[in-house]
């Protein structure tokens, strides 16, 4: 019987798996489908996160604690370098590597240098490709795709597809990561599901509804800032400052008569009042700050810092 099979106490697996990959992957959708909540928030377009976030699974046998890090990108500005950072920096912290990748698309280049970079460089835990969005691909992709990944990285201990969206193959990849992880005490309570506090949340849950309602460049120079987070009477009170990276952004946000920024509380309220288990009262506004994303004082206050 292959020792697996019969696991006592000593035998629970405890680590960290950080979740690499170009942006847009579907990162932060897998570990909020392994988790059960939605601890990352999840948009379309490609740099929605833009610090690392936990997100920590456990049952009976084992801890997994993922680190969900912003998409590995090249971008001028302060906020790509420290994004950028933050996902290298939590690779090297690592037990595990996750190296996801869209495999509904041709691999593009970027794709292949960064998956190369993994495969030759100085890191030397085990890596696991996983091979996302198989829900939207032809089953006739599949295998040449893994074959090209066995030829690409022929060190990884495990290719693995996936649909993180339709939770189709979670399962697998689940019992691959865990087999890699250290035989070691849980190192978070049970209870817990992320590390971040309920102001980093209701920040990003704002956000993620502005990233969904804007386009173009907007979303990218937006930021979300809590300036009040009190609990009073079972209500959970948030204001929230969005800052914009133009003066023209900011009628964009509000929308006619209001109608966007209306659009955008509600949404965020709503999620957060099921994520918090709490009634929300969700008061925003708009404000103009030209550099907030290529100013590295601001950027630490906004959480958004090179080891953030
Ligand atoms: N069809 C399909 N879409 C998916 C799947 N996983 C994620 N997506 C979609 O891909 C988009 C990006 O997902 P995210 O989870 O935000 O991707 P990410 O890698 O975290 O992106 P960044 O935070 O920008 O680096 C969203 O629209 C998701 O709904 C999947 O398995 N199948
Ligand atoms: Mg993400």
């Amino acid at each position: 019987m292959a020792a697996t099979e019969n696991i006592s106490e000593a035998d629970f697996h405890c680590g960290t798996v950080a979740l690499l990959g170009r942006p847009n992957v579907g990162k932060s959708t897998l570990m909020n489908r392994i988790i059960g909540a939605k601890v990352a928030i999840v948009t379309p377009k490609p740099q929605t996160t833009r610090h690392r976030i936990l997100g920590i699974f456990t049952d009976e046998k084992s801890q997994v604690v993922f680190v969900d890090t912003p998409g590995i990108h090249k971008g001028g500005m302060q906020l790509n370098k420290n994004m950028v950072r933050v996902a290298y920096a939590a690779a090297e912290e690592a037990d595990v590597l996750a190296i996801m990748q869209d495999a509904s698309k041709p691999m593009d280049s970027a794709t292949r240098t960064l998956i190369e970079q993994f495969a030759t460089g100085r890191l030397t835990q085990p890596r696991i490709h996983v091979l996302n969005k198989i829900d939207c691909m032809d089953k006739n992709q599949l295998l040449p795709r893994l074959m090209m990944m066995q030829r690409l990285d022929p060190g990884a201990v495990a290719y693995v597809p996936v649909s993180a969206k339709k939770g189709k193959q979670t399962e697998s990849l689940m019992k691959e990561l865990i087999k890699q992880l250290p035989v070691q005490d849980a190192m978070y309570d049970p209870d817990w599901f992320t590390d971040q506090s309920q102001r980093q949340l209701a920040a990003e849950y704002v956000r993620e509804q502005v990233f969904l309602s804007m386009h173009q460049e907007i979303p990218f120079q937006t930021a979300v800032d809590i300036e009040r987070f009190e609990e009073i009477d079972g209500l959970i009170e948030i204001d929230a400052v969005i800052l914009v990276g133009s003066e023209r952004h900011k009628p964009m946000l509000i929308g006619k008569g209001g109608e966007r920024m209306k659009a955008v509380g509600t949404k965020a309220r709503l999620g957060l009042e099921k994520i918090l288990d709490s009634r929300v009262r969700l008061n925003i506004w708009a404000k103009v700050d030209e550099d907030w994303f290529d100013h590295p004082g601001k950027l630490m206050d906004l959480g958004l810092g090179s080891d953030q």
